[in-house]
């Protein structure tokens, strides 16, 4: 088995002075979220999480820095 010790398993919990915007999406038109996205507000605070393949569980994320980057994660959509 894989080493997953690394992985996120939650959504990040916001502080209430945070000025992110959540922005939930549902790509497919099926009535449930598949992505979520966190506007920070900064051109390199905003990240993303996508369930690519529409089970329930966002399975990537996707990080919006210096460049953008994709890392696998198992969070379950609420
Ligand atoms: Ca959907
Ligand atoms: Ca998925």
């Amino acid at each position: 088995m894989a080493c997953v010790s690394d992985m996120e398993t939650s959504l990040p919990v916001l502080s209430k002075q945070s000025k992110c915007e959540i922005t939930r999406k549902d790509r497919n038109n099926d009535g449930k979220t598949d992505s979520i996205f966190y506007d920070h507000g900064m051109a390199d605070g905003d990240y993303e999480y996508v369930d690519t393949d529409c089970d329930g569980y966002y399975d990537k994320k996707i990080i919006y820095g210096i460049g953008v980057f994709e890392k696998k994660v198992m969070i379950k959509v609420d």
